[in-house]
């Protein structure tokens, strides 16, 4: 049922107020004054429309809606003044002060619902609105196959990762791996197209499913994946990755009679790198130390790369 709030003084228009609004289907939370009005419409699952009366004593009608509006991260709140105001001047004062739309007293009650409808609609773009950014959100963050992190995104979490990490007294550690399918090709050319997206699909979900909430697995490339490791130094990082490979390697997918591998290069902060850059370049060139040596392994980037590096 649709909820609607009214907040007002004088009981005798609350009380018709209410009565009217629950003629016309709605669940009505009824209070007398500003700052209760302010509280209940602050809470989760509060009423998303509202008709306050502009004079109440302690919080008025503006200042409630001030208090809604000041609240981040909730759901949009359509809010109704009601006013024996007549004067322009109020009007505008009360519309700047956030409010929808306003309504004069004595109400009529055709006109109450009517705008009452307004406002559900307009609720019901605000919410399409809602919807569609955050759907907007998800694709420009990951990757459609997987729903991993995409590879941009981890490398903006990589970034924000190894600056925090540079900044603590006691540098953390942070490790990055870089993990990619031994001869995926093959897979695609025998096996076809289809079941090698389900192979990316089921290696995604094998990876997300082994590491901690706070750690991040993104689809890096085709056949390839990142993984933040936070805290992890490189000792713990090998062991994690040696359980993800062995996790892929054990795996029989269907439909795949041979099976899948994974070679994978590790590195951490601060020992082969200090910027995000330099710790991708590691673990690629761990990476590629892993396919030279004969894949499905885990391999520690050469700690002789840094010192090559410039400073
Ligand atoms: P290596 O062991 O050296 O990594 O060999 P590889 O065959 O895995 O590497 P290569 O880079 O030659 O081939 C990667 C393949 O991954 C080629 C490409 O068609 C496939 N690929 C990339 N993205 C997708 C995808 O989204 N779905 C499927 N099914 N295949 C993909
Ligand atoms: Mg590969
Ligand atoms: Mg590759």
């Amino acid at each position: 049922m649709r909820k609607v709030l009214i907040a007002d003084d004088d009981k005798l228009s609350r009380k018709l107020l209410q009565m009217t609004l629950e003629k016309a289907g709605y669940e009505v939370v009824a209070v007398e004054e500003g700052a209760a009005a302010g509280r209940i419409l602050c809470e989760p699952g509060a009423p998303r429309l509202a008709l306050l009366d502009w004079m109440m004593p302690g919080l008025d009608g503006p200042a409630v809606i001030r208090v809604v509006r000041s609240q981040e991260g909730m759901p949009y709140v359509h809010m109704i003044l009601l006013t024996s105001r007549q004067s322009k001047d109020d009007l505008i004062a009360g519309l700047e002060a956030g409010a929808d739309d306003y309504l004069t007293k004595p109400f009529h009650p055709e006109e109450l619902r009517a705008r009452l409808h307004t406002g559900e609609r307009i609720l019901q773009l605000e919410d399409k609105l809602v919807e569609a950014r955050e759907e907007m959100r998800f694709k420009a963050t990951h990757d459609p196959l997987t729903s991993l992190w995409n590879r941009s995104m981890i490398m903006d979490i990589l970034k924000r990762e190894v600056t925090r990490a540079g900044r603590e007294r006691e540098p953390r550690s942070v490790a990055v791996a870089i993990g990619d399918i031994d001869h995926f090709k093959k897979v695609n050319d025998t096996y076809g197209h289809a079941a090698g997206d389900e192979v990316l699909r089921e290696v995604a979900s094998r990876l997300t499913r082994s590491v901690r909430g706070y750690d991040a697995v993104a689809r890096y490339g085709g056949e390839e994946f990142a993984i933040l490791l936070s805290q992890t130094n490189a000792h713990h990082a090998q062991g994690v990755a040696e359980k993800l490979r062995r996790l892929v390697e054990t795996w029989q997918f269907p439909g795949v009679p041979r099976p899948v591998t994974i070679s994978a290069g590790i590195s951490t902060f601060p020992e082969h790198g200090t910027t995000r850059d330099e710790l991708v370049k590691a673990a690629d060139a761990g990476l590629y130390a892993a396919k030279q040596s004969g894949r499905n392994r885990v391999v520690l980037a050469p700690m002789a790369l840094k010192a090559a590096s410039p400073a």
